[in-house]
């Protein structure tokens, strides 16, 4: 009897001494736990098809600098552990300040890199990432839709063997831009990516600076699975008759997801309503809807997280946040 306690014991020892430690970033991280994402009706759900909230961060266009900085491992670390953020979303603008479209192609290599950058760490830490397509000034994706199938195809190629990223093929379509429209360049780029990838989570913008869930929710996509739909808000200005539409959408069962909000108005500055973000928030949670806080940054406008006096670019100390940053710790922890 005792002989064979003592034999457990030893081979015990023996095990714990020598079976390799989990990686405790990669073993117990979110993305571990919840690895591929997809969409069961209107929800997101895990690998295990249970429901599952994204909160996230999303950086200022890392096309400048008062965007691409923080893409780093330290300060998704900071973002991750201090503020309770389980997604990153890189924000890629097509035309404004050397967008993707209108650099050159040393520009555009830099933007690549600094993707890979944000992958890379975000993918190390146990986050999820969104990869976003930053129509604004454009205002109709089709325009620079030849761009955005190369880039695309490019990317999800590179990425296919990933289960953590999420493609947002155009941020915010506005101006003239019809429902019709979208669907079209929709089409043609979730075609794109499925060649590389057949389940990554591909979210669409919606019309009006992707507040129209109620439009899309009328005739989504169909033929198609894992498609989101993106819902746009900005508190102050974004009130109850723009809550009606997430409402009037989710009542016809379309799958969003809030890949930006913030708590001022919609020029990312002037006054912040707490109040009006604080309803949103519940909507969502309710809904058990997923957002993503614009921005990661420091410069001088409300929408920021970050105090325009920080100059850290990971390591942020709750001295250094924004009345924003320190609304979305309160929020997100
Ligand atoms: C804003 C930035 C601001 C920049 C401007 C134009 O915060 O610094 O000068 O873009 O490039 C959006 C857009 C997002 C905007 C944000 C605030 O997706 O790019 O960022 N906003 O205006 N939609 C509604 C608001």
């Amino acid at each position: 009897m005792f002989k064979k306690l003592n034999c457990a014991i030893i081979i015990l020892t023996l095990l714990v001494i020598f079976l390799p430690a989990p990686d405790t970033e990669a073993a117990y991280s979110f993305t571990a736990k919840h690895g591929q994402l997809s969409v069961k009706k209107s929800q997101l759900v895990d690998k295990n098809g249970r429901a599952v909230q994204l909160k996230g961060v999303s950086t200022h266009g890392i096309n400048w600098d008062t965007g691409y900085p923080y893409v780093n491992e330290g300060s998704f670390k900071t973002i991750r552990d201090k503020w309770g953020v389980n997604t990153v979303r890189l924000a890629m603008y097509t035309e404004e300040y050397n967008g993707y479209c209108v650099t050159d192609d040393a520009g555009r290599e830099k933007l690549i890199d600094t993707i890979d950058a944000g992958v890379k760490a975000a993918s190390k830490l146990g986050m999820y990432v969104i990869i976003d397509w930053h129509v604004l000034s454009d205002q109709n994706p089709l325009k620079h839709q030849k761009e955005a199938a190369a880039f695309f195809k490019k990317i999800s190629k590179k990425y296919s063997a990933y289960n953590n990223i999420l493609y947002e093929i155009c941020n915010e379509p506005n101006g003239a831009t019809t429902w019709e429209d979208i669907k079209l360049y929709a089409r043609k780029i979730i075609n794109i990516i499925r060649k590389n990838n057949s389940k990554a989570v591909i979210i669409v913008g919606t019309p009006t600076w992707s507040q129209d869930v109620d439009t899309a929710s009328l005739d989504p996509l169909k033929d198609y699975s894992n498609i989101m739909y993106s819902v746009h808000f900005y508190a102050a200005t974004h009130q109850d008759s723009y809550r009606q539409k997430l409402k009037t959408a989710y009542k016809n069962g379309l799958p969003v997801i809030c890949t930006e909000f913030g708590t001022c108005d919609a020029s990312g500055n002037g006054a912040y309503d707490f109040k009006s973000a604080n309803k949103w928030i519940k909507l969502m949670d309710k809904y058990n809807i997923g957002y993503v806080c614009w921005s990661l940054s420091n410069k001088d406008e409300s929408a920021s997280l970050l105090n325009p006096s920080c100059t850290k670019t990971s390591g942020f100390k709750t001295s250094d946040l924004s009345p924003q940053g320190k609304w979305l710790v309160k929020k997100y922890k």
